[in-house]
């Protein structure tokens, strides 16, 4: 089949990306774009999902009358929130937000069950205060012994469409749930969770062929005739498909979007006591790889600074009011939990520099300016870190997403790193997504096939590594803003 659709849908926004190879090209066009974000009700934050899946049917239909009439479909969404459906397949519960407060302190109480080093060995899963297993429980336990099924929130949105469900691999691996030995939900944490395997559904593997839509669905909303294929409905996982490197071993990746997802694809995984401390991740990749990668807390703190201040400019004026802030002047550390959801980013960010005797940054500019700053110097940390734990010597680091439109973030993690930098594409989750339906369909052979492609359809810009002033200085400073707060 000629067309593929990509469903992807970030923390931010959501979009429906047309595919068609073309003279030996990927061609890309945006059908539909909407915006996505969480609301608080009952002083609890939850998705509006019913929203995405209206915006897909909305999407799906101006596909047809845009005169596709068949096609290929593969949906991603951020990872780890999921559906708890009862035997008639309705819904329990709102769909809640992983930023959502309620799994504060989670993690530790979970941990006084299963030790933290023991959850770690058994799923090579990075602690996140919000990974499915510690939402799960702190989940109303009545509700889980009404659940018939467990669906992280693309799964459910398959089902949506098709009436059928899957746990798909790459998604279900950031539930912090999957032995990694055997490959299927662990027994024992889902035992602590008051849960049985049965309740949650199939393992599916990206690459998989699925079913076509509901034909209701097709016949109510004039859609075209759609295959689903699995695709790594984790969006990450799709972005880290659509990265256009070559060779082994030598390149990294930073996933760029509202999270920076920073690392290297492995062929095993790497639960060691060391990844542990440094807390690496070991989430599941496309067929059958692994994505040795850490969360840093990323451009979520520059949406926010915009949503506080009325979104009275767009991204690129707040890369540029930045690039004429004097440059590391007031630095913050990314990864502190004061930053996963506070009420006013701006606020946040200023309090943590007067606290930690630095200059208070006033303007949008230089706030956006420290968190540039501060994330690439984090970049810098995690590239050091990368490449002590994998003993792998890295060359070059691909930035993909929204992220690779920041021509300053990129040359000052050039500069940092001291490596090559290549940014683009900028929605590689989405070329990662048409690209796992093309190599189903046969069109494309594998991932290394999939990569050159992307190298070869995409304008990448790359960034030499630059010099840094006082940047011994610099790193001094940076390393004992953070082991004060260790
Ligand atoms: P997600 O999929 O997580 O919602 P995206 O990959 O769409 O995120 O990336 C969104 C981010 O990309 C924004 O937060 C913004 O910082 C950055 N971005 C998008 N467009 C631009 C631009 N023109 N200039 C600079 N940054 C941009
Ligand atoms: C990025 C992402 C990331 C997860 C987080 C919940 O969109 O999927 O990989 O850790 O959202």
């Amino acid at each position: 089949m000629a067309n593929h659709i990509a469903v992807d849908i970030g923390a931010s926004s959501g979009r429906l990306i047309h595919g068609t190879l073309d003279g030996g090209r990927l061609k890309l066009r945006e059908l539909h774009r909407f915006s996505n974000g969480f609301r608080k009700m009952d002083g609890h934050d939850y998705w509006d999902i019913d929203h995405l899946f209206r915006e897909i049917l909305t999407g799906l239909a101006k596909a047809k009358r845009e005169g596709i009439r068949e096609c290929t479909l593969g949906i991603d969404t951020w990872a780890v929130d999921y559906v708890l459906l009862d035997q008639t397949g309705e819904r329990i519960h709102e769909v809640y937000a992983y930023r959502d407060t309620r799994t504060n302190g989670a993690a530790d109480n979970f941990h006084l069950r299963m030790p933290r080093a023991e959850v770690y060995g058994r799923t090579g899963i990075q602690e996140l205060s919000f990974n499915t297993l510690y939402q799960l429980f702190v989940h109303d336990s009545g509700q889980l012994k009404q659940t018939e099924s467990i669906l992280l929130v693309p799964d459910y949105l398959y089902f949506r469409l098709t009436g059928k469900k899957i746990n798909e691999f790459t998604n279900a691996s950031t539930t912090q749930m999957l032995n990694l030995e055997r490959n299927d939900f662990d027994d024992d944490l889902l035992k602590l969770l008051g849960l049985s395997r049965t309740q949650f559904v199939q393992l599916a593997e990206p690459g998989d062929r699925f079913g076509p839509l509901l034909p209701e669905l097709m016949e109510a909303y004039d859609l075209p005739e759609c295959e689903l294929i699995v695709v790594p409905s984790h969006d990450t996982a799709s972005a880290v498909v659509g990265v256009p490197a070559s060779g082994e071993n030598s390149w990294a990746y930073l996933s760029s979007g509202t999270w920076s997802l920073l690392g290297a694809e492995l062929a095993k995984p790497m639960n060691t006591l060391q990844a542990m401390e440094c807390n690496y991740t070991n989430e599941r990749g496309a067929f059958r790889t692994y994505r040795f990668l850490k969360n840093i807390m990323g451009l979520w703190m520059i949406q926010e600074i915009r949503r506080v201040s009325g979104e009275a400019c767009g991204f690129a004026e707040l890369v540029q009011a930045a690039s004429k802030a004097l440059p590391f002047r007031s630095l913050i550390a990314c990864n502190a939990a004061r930053f996963l959801n506070p009420d006013n980013m701006v606020e946040e960010i200023q309090s943590f520099c007067r606290e930690t005797g630095q200059p208070v940054p006033i303007s949008l500019g230089e706030v956006a300016r420290c968190i540039f700053d501060s994330l690439a110097l984090t970049y810098m940390d995690c590239m050091q870190e990368l490449e002590k734990i994998t003993g792998n010597e890295i060359e070059v680091l691909h930035i993909v997403g929204g992220g690779a439109n920041n021509a300053l973030l990129s040359q000052l993690t050039a500069d940092l790193t001291g490596k090559t930098v290549k940014a683009g594409p900028t929605e590689s989750t989405a070329v990662g997504n048409l690209m796992v339906q093309m190599i189903a369909c046969g069109l494309i052979e594998d991932m290394t096939a999939a990569r050159k492609l992307a190298a070869e359809s995409f304008d990448i810009h790359s960034y030499a590594p630059g010099a840094v002033e006082n940047k011994q200085e610099l790193i001094s400073r940076w390393k004992s803003l953070n082991s004060q707060l260790q």
